[in-house]
C-alpha cells in the first residue's frame, strides 16, 4: 500500500514525539533518512541514531521497526520517536512528504489494520473508545471490545441464521415434503423468539455500556433562584457558575463534568425560567429550553420553601424526557413530605440526588464488566436484526412460504455481518474511520 506518516501523539511540546509511518518502502525511506544499510534495516527491531535532511541532522531518534505482517497495520511499519518539540516534529514530516510519502488522513492506520484482517470492525472502534475513554470504567469497557469478547456476542445468533437458512433452503428444494416444513416452522418460530429476546438483552446492555462509554448530558432545570449554580457548584466540588440572590443570576448555560461512580456526566446549568421582559434573560431562556431538548436526563429544582412554584408548567416541559424532580433549601424548612427528593445545595447536603442518578440510569455492578455493542452504528444494526426477526415470525405465523421468511433471514444475516465488519462497503467503513484520531 501506498506509504503514509503521521504524528501519532498530540501536537504539543512534550519530551518524546512519535511519528508513525506504515506501507511500502518505509524501511527504506527511514533507513536513508538515518544512514542505516537499507538491506539489514528490517533485520533489528530497534535503530538509534540521528535522522537527516540532505546534509542536515534533524534531530537524533529512535525508529521501532515492525515488519509485515507482524504491525498493527498488517505492512511494514516504522515509529519514530523524537524529542517533542514541534519544530522537528514538522521538520521530521516534510522531509518525509519530499520523499513521496503523504499524510495520513484520520484512522488510515486503523482501517488499514482492518482491511489487512487484524482488528475487526469493533475492535477497531473499541480503539477509538479507549483514546476517547473519559474514566477508568469506560476505558475497561473498551478493552473488553479490543479483546474480541463483543464480537463474539452475536455470533450464536449468526450461527443460527445459517444453520436455519440451510433447513429452510431443503424445504424450498423440495416443496413437496409438507409435513417437514410444517414442524420445521413450529420450531424456527420458537427458535426466532429466543433470539429476539437474546437481542433485547444485547441491546439492553449496549445502552447500559453506552452509558458509562459516553456518559450522559443532565440538564439543571427550574425557576430562577431554586439554586441550580449551587446545585452545579456542589456536584463539581468547584466555585464554577455565578451564585446570587437576584433571580435571573444565570444567563449563558454554564457546564460542567463530572464522574459519578465512573459514570461521566456532563451538567449544564441553565437560566431559570420564567416571563421575562429582560431581552437578554430571554435568550438565556431559550437556550434552557434547547439544553432539556438535547439533555438524556433533567434535573427539575424547586425551591422546597416555596408553595408558589408553576409546577404545571415543568411538568410540561419535561413531559417525554427521563426526569429527576429534586426539592433545594431541605434546610429552610421543617417537616418534609413522604416520596419527595429533598437536598441543600448551599449545605453540600446532595447525596441522595446522587444515588438517585445511579438509580435512574438502571446500571448494576455487572454493567460496568459486560462486554457490548454499545455504539451508536452497532445499536441501531442489532436494532434492524430484532426488527427483521421480528418481521420473519410474522410471516411465519401468517403462513408466508419458506422462500419469503428465507429472504428475511438473508437480510438478518447481512445486518449480522455489517455489525462485525463483514461484507460492510467501503463507504461505510470511511465514513466510521474519519472519526478517530489522525495517527490511529
Ligand atoms: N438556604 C439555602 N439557600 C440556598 C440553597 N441553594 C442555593 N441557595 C441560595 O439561593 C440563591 C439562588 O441561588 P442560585 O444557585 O444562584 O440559584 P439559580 O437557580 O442558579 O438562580 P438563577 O441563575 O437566577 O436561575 C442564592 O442566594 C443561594 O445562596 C440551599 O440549599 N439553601
Ligand atoms: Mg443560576
Amino acid at each position: 500500500m501506498e506509504p503514509i506518516i503521521a504524528l501519532a501523539t498530540p501536537p504539543l511540546k512534550s519530551a518524546l514525539a512519535l511519528i508513525r509511518l506504515s506501507g511500502d518502502g518505509v524501511f527504506e525511506a527511514v533507513a536513508k533518512s538515518m544512514r542505516k544499510d537499507p538491506e539489514n534495516f528490517s533485520k533489528k527491531k530497534i535503530w538509534v541514531g540521528y535522522l537527516y535532511h540532505e546534509e542536515e541532522i534533524i534531530d537524533e531518534v529512535v525508529a521501532f521497526v515492525y515488519p509485515a505482517p507482524n504491525s498493527f497495520t498488517g505492512e511494514d511499519v516504522v515509529e519514530i520517536s523524537s524529542h517533542g518539540s514541534m519544530i522537528i516534529v514538522k521538520e521530521i514530516l516534510t522531509h518525509f512528504y519530499a520523499l513521496g510519502i503523504r499524510q495520513a488522513v484520520n484512522g488510515e492506520f486503523s482501517s488499514r489494520a482492518f482491511y489487512n484482517g487484524k482488528v475487526d470492525l469493533v475492535e477497531a472502534e473499541a480503539i477509538n473508545d479507549m483514546i476517547n475513554a473519559t474514566t477508568k470504567e469506560s476505558k475497561n469497557l473498551a478493552l473488553l471490545s479490543l479483546k474480541g469478547d463483543t464480537c463474539k456476542l452475536i455470533f450464536p445468533i449468526l450461527n443460527w441464521i445459517d444453520e436455519t437458512l440451510a433447513t429452510l433452503e431443503v424445504n424450498i428444494d423440495y416443496p413437496e415434503y409438507t409435513d417437514i416444513e410444517e414442524t420445521n416452522f413450529k420450531e424456527i418460530k420458537a427458535q426466532i423468539e429466543e433470539k429476539i429476546s437474546d437481542l433485547k438483552k444485547l441491546i439492553k446492555e449496549g445502552n447500559q455500556g453506552k452509558i458509562i462509554r459516553n456518559g450522559i448530558k443532565i440538564a439543571l432545570i427550574g425557576e430562577p433562584n431554586v439554586g441550580k449554580s449551587s446545585l452545579l457548584n456542589a456536584l463539581l466540588n468547584e466555585d464554577k457558575a455565578i451564585v446570587s440572590h437576584i433571580p435571573g443570576t444565570t444567563r449563558d448555560v454554564v457546564e460542567g463534568d463530572l464522574s459519578l461512580n465512573g459514570i461521566p456526566l456532563h451538567l449544564l446549568d441553565t437560566a431559570g425560567i420564567r416571563e421575562s421582559d429582560d431581552y437578554v434573560e430571554t435568550l438565556g431562556i431559550l437556550k434552557s429550553r434547547k439544553s432539556i431538548e438535547e439533555a438524556d436526563l433533567i434535573i427539575w429544582l424547586s425551591d422546597a420553601s416555596n408553595k408558589e412554584e408553576n409546577q404545571k408548567a415543568f411538568e410540561e416541559v419535561c413531559k417525554g424526557k427521563k426526569l429527576i424532580h429534586v426539592f433545594n433549601k431541605s434546610d429552610l424548612i421543617e417537616g418534609k413530605d413522604d416520596g419527595k427528593l429533598y437536598v441543600s445545595a448551599a449545605k453540600n447536603d446532595i447525596e441522595p440526588l446522587k444515588k438517585a442518578i445511579i438509580d435512574i440510569l438502571g446500571l448494576d455492578d455487572s454493567s460496568f464488566e459486560t462486554p457490548s455493542f454499545s455504539n451508536a452504528r452497532e445499536l441501531s444494526l442489532l436494532e434492524k436484526i430484532k426488527i427483521t426477526l421480528e418481521e420473519c415470525k410474522d410471516s411465519i405465523e401468517n403462513g408466508m412460504t419458506s422462500d419469503l421468511i428465507s429472504a428475511s433471514l438473508q437480510e438478518a444475516r447481512l445486518y449480522g455481518k455489517e455489525l462485525i465488519g463483514q461484507d460492510v462497503s467501503m463507504d461505510l467503513s470511511d465514513e466510521i474511520f474519519s472519526r478517530f484520531c489522525v495517527g490511529k
